[in-house]
């Protein structure tokens, strides 16, 4: 079944909240249409001799990886702009820009996700067969990451090469880029099962990792790209920086704890993270509260493929109250943010940085 072929998804209560704060009813729905209109241009890019054939893959293959999410981080383009506005008039054609960048985040996300299931050995996406799983695309799939990668560029080029902060632009998505391809290699590197296997595991370690793969780009790329749009100098909101991150650093810990605990259909992928020997914020937890015994079983059944290896670590995850570990965790986590938020200057900044927490605060998906 193709998904996210531009057919308006439905709001969820968030997002509803989201519409009536900002007075802009059909934010959604108007962010959907430009995805039709981009990916329409993309396909029929006439730049390159392409067959049909060739058109009719590519159609398909961003319709499967690009429109099927939570749409969260594009929105966030949108949402942000709109606040930095707030007090002027934004036009037909500004808010068509906003929806490119929000676009440009929902085709990095997506090549991300599709590279990040092939190395993952995941199963399942967005409630559907990871891309590289279908038997007609299996690591061909590696070459369609790196078209939508390349998508971006083409799209940034076409919209804003006459902007004054075109460079700005290309500088702030290299950069991304690169951190987050570093931050996956470090969770890479993490899963090589050497002799010191867990023992190399620690917070300080998680917290590198997750900043990288995770946290710049989900958090900080989508408002600074909203701040480049409307005109502001990235350097002038570092303290923003700081707590976006902070809260990327949040959110993949929310991530690792529904790897393990969320129902797969509600989630919509299978969580992988033990099978793959990941430096999971569970298993850093766990090491950090077992005795002996159990940081023995953890050391035999960490990173093996058999369901009763799975189960033993979750039998200990259990024993060890790590649910009740992550709630406390979330809890204070929370309260941490919002004081940081609060103390911002910027009102902005801070209506920005509480319409995040508010997405993504006790998230079950
Ligand atoms: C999340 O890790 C991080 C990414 C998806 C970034 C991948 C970056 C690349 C350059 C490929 P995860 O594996 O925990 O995500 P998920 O649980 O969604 O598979
Ligand atoms: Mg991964
Ligand atoms: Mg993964
Ligand atoms: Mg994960």
């Amino acid at each position: 079944r193709l998904r996210g072929d531009a057919s308006p998804a439905k709001c969820t209560r968030q997002e509803q909240r989201w519409r009536s704060d900002h007075g802009i009813v059909d934010a959604r729905e108007r962010f959907l249409r430009a995805y039709g209109r981009l990916r329409d241009d993309l396909v029929g890019d006439d730049s390159c001799d392409l067959t049909d054939e060739a058109r009719r893959w590519l159609a398909q293959m961003i319709d499967y990886n690009v429109p099927g999410g939570k749409l969260n981080r594009g929105l966030s383009v949108i949402d942000s702009y709109l606040l930095l506005r707030q007090g002027s008039e934004v036009t037909e054609d500004d808010f068509f820009l906003a929806c490119v960048l929000g676009w440009c985040v929902e085709w990095f996300q997506a090549c991300a996700l599709l590279l990040d299931d092939i190395m993952d050995d995941s199963h399942t996406r967005r409630d559907q067969i990871c891309w590289y799983r279908r038997p007609e695309v299996g690591l061909r799939g590696i070459n369609d990451g790196i078209i939508l990668k390349c998508h971006i560029l083409i799209m940034i080029k076409k919209y804003f090469r006459e902007k004054p902060y075109f460079l700005d632009l290309l500088e702030l998505w290299s950069e991304i880029a690169l951190q987050t391809s570093l931050g996956q290699m470090l969770d890479l590197i993490g899963t090589h099962t050497g002799a010191d296997g867990l023992a190399k595991y620690s917070i300080e370690g998680y917290r590198r990792i997750v900043k990288y793969k995770t946290a710049y780009y989900s958090f900080y790329l989508p408002v600074a790209n909203a701040l480049l749009l409307s005109g502001a100098e990235l350097e002038d909101f570092s303290s923003l920086k700081d707590i976006l991150i902070e809260m990327g650093i949040y959110f993949q810990i929310q991530d690792d704890y529904l790897d393990c605990f969320a129902d797969p259909n509600t989630i919509g992928k299978i969580g992988t993270d033990i099978e793959d020997h990941k430096c999971s914020w569970l298993i850093v937890q766990a090491l950090g509260h077992a005795d002996n015994n159990q940081i023995e079983v953890l050391h035999k059944n960490y990173g093996k493929k058999d369901s009763s290896s799975v189960s033993e670590v979750k039998r200990t995850y259990a024993a060890l109250d790590l649910k009740d570990v992550f709630s406390e965790f979330e809890r204070l986590c929370y309260n941490h943010l919002v004081t940081s938020i609060e103390a911002q200057k910027d009102r902005a900044a801070r209506e920005i940085l509480k319409s995040f927490l508010k997405k993504i605060h006790q998230r079950m998906k």
